[in-house]
C-alpha cells in the first residue's frame, strides 16, 4: 500500500487499514513531514528569534494525532549554505537531543511537532534548513522517512554611517557630502536632510540615493549649516550629522580687504607684527604650533548667512560641536566638521586641513592686543 495515488478510495483503505494497526508496532506506516502550507522561506532580523515550524503525521492520519508509543523517532535539522559543508544543528537519536548554542527544539520530546527555534540570530544564520525525520517501531522495522526545506534570511539594520565632506567648501564652489553604512542587509538607501530650522530635503540628481553622496554646487553661505544623512533598509535605520561651514572669498581678495579697511592703522599693524615676530623668536615652539588651548579672536556676532568679511580679517570659521550652537564662543579656524557622534575635532587635525598657518597665531596676537 506504500505509494497509493491518493485517490478517495485509497484513502479509506488506508484509512481502515490504520485504523486496524494503529494499536501497535508492526504497522506498515508512511511518515509525512510538515511545514505550514506555502511556506518555504523566511526572513528575520539580527539579534531576534525565530521559529522554523515542521511536524510530521503518518499518511492518512489526523494532524492532531498523538505520539505512539511504539514510535522511535531519529530527526535531524542541518544547515547548508552556499559553499559550505552541510552543517548539523540538532539532533535526536534515541531520546537523546544534542544542538548547537542557541538552537533548540519548541516542543519537549517526545512530540510529533519537531520545530526548531533559533535564537539571537546571527546573518551567518542565514541559509537552507533540511529537516529529516525517521520513524521506526522499537523493533527497528517499517521504517519510514521524510523530509523538508525551509529557506531562512537574516536581515541586518544599518550599522550608524559616517558622514564625510569632500572638496573645500568656499562660496561658488562645488562639493560633495558623502555617507556610508559599514553594514547593511539588505543594501541601505540613503536620504540626506537639513534639519530644522533651515529644514530642507534632497532629491535626485543632487543626491545618489544608492551611493549616499549629496553634491551642492556654487555654494553660498546660506548652505552651512548641519546636514543630516539617514541610511535605511526594510528592517531599520540609522543616521550621522555633519556641519558645513561656507568658507567666504578667496584668500587673496581677504587680506586685500583687510588692508584697506586697515589702512588707518596699518603703521600699528605693521609695529605690532614686528613685535610678534621678536616675541615669536622667543618662544618659537608655542608660536609656530596652533595649542589646543590657543584663545581665538574674538569677533564681532559672526555675519552667519553673510558673504561679510569679520573685521580681523578671519577667513573661515567653524562651529564645533554641538552643531547648531550661535556662533559666539571660540572659534577655530577648521573648514568642516564632520560629527558622526559628538566631540570635538583633534587640535592636532587644525594643521592637516589647512587652517591658514601663518595667519592664525599672528591675528591671535594682534586680537588680543587691540
Ligand atoms: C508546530 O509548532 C509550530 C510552532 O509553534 C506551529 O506553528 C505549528 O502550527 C505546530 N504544528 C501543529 C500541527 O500543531
Ligand atoms: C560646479 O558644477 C557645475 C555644474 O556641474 C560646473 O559647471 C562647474 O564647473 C563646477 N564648478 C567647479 C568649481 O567645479
Ligand atoms: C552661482 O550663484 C551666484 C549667486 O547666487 C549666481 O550669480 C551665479 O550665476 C551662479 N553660478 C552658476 C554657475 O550657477
Ligand atoms: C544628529 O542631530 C540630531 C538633531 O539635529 C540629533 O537628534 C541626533 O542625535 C544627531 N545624531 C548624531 C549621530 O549625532
Ligand atoms: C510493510 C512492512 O514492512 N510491514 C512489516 C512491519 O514490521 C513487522 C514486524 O514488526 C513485519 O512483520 C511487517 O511485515
Amino acid at each position: 500500500m506504500v505509494s497509493l495515488p491518493g485517490s478517495p478510495v485509497t484513502n479509506l483503505l488506508q484509512v481502515l487499514f490504520l485504523g486496524l494497526s494503529t494499536f501497535g508496532p508492526g504497522a506498515c506506516v508512511q511518515v509525512e513531514l510538515h511545514v505550514p502550507e506555502g511556506l518555504s522561506s523566511l526572513e528575520a532580523v539580527e539579534g531576534e528569534d525565530v521559529v522554523l515550524p515542521a511536524w510530521y503525521t503518518f499518511k492518512g492520519e489526523r494532524a492532531a494525532a498523538k505520539v505512539k508509543p511504539w514510535e522511535v523517532l531519529t530527526l535531524m535539522w542541518f544547515l547548508e549554505q552556499k559553499g559550505k559543508d552541510k552543517k548539523q544543528v540538532l539532533s535526536h537519536i534515541s531520546g537523546a537531543t544534542s544542538s548547537e548554542a542557541g538552537v533548540s527544539l519548541v516542543y519537549s520530546m517526545p512530540s510529533r511537532n519537531v520545530s526548531l527555534r533559533l535564537q539571537g540570530l546571527r546573518e551567518k544564520d542565514s541559509g537552507s534548513y533540511f529537516c529529516s525525520v525517521t520513524v521506526q517501531d522499537r523493533q527497528g522495522n517499517n521504517r519510514s522517512h521524510s523530509s523538508k526545506t525551509l529557506e531562512l534570511d537574516v536581515f541586518v539594520p544599518p550599522a550608524p554611517p559616517s558622514c564625510h565632506l569632500l572638496g573645500v567648501p568656499r562660496v561658488g564652489t562645488n562639493v560633495t557630502l558623502s555617507c556610508q553604512t559599514p553594514r547593511s542587509k539588505p543594501l541601505a538607501l540613503y536620504q540626506w536632510v537639513r534639519p530644522p530650522p533651515s529644514t530642507q530635503v534632497f532629491y535626485p540628481p543632487t543626491l545618489d540615493a544608492i551611493r549616499g553622496t549629496l553634491r551642492l554646487k556654487n555654494l553660498t553661505t546660506s548652505m552651512s549649516g548641519v546636514y543630516t544623512c539617514r541610511a535605511s533598509n526594510s528592517v531599520g535605520s540609522a543616521q550621522c550629522n555633519m556641519t558645513l561651514e561656507v568658507i567666504t572669498g578667496p584668500g587673496a581678495a581677504v587680506v586685500a580687504g583687510a588692508v584697506v579697511g586697515a589702512l588707518v592703522g596699518l603703521g600699528l599693524l605693521a609695529a605690532l607684527v614686528l613685535l610678534c615676530q621678536r616675541q615669536g623668536k622667543a618662544l618659537e615652539e608655542p608660536a609656530n604650533d596652533i595649542k589646543e588651548d590657543a584663545v581665538a579672536p574674538r569677533t564681532l556676532p559672526w555675519p552667519k548667512g553673510s558673504d561679510t568679511i569679520s573685521k580681523n580679517g578671519t577667513l573661515s570659521s567653524v562651529t564645533s560641536s554641538p552643531a547648531l550652537r550661535p556662533p559666539q564662543g571660540p572659534r577655530r579656524p577648521v573648514a568642516v566638521t564632520p560629527t558622526p557622534s559628538p566631540g570635538r575635532v583633534p587640535t592636532s587635525a587644525l594643521s592637516r586641513k589647512g587652517a591658514v598657518p601663518v595667519m592664525v597665531p599672528a591675528q591671535n596676537q594682534a586680537g588680543s592686543l587691540v
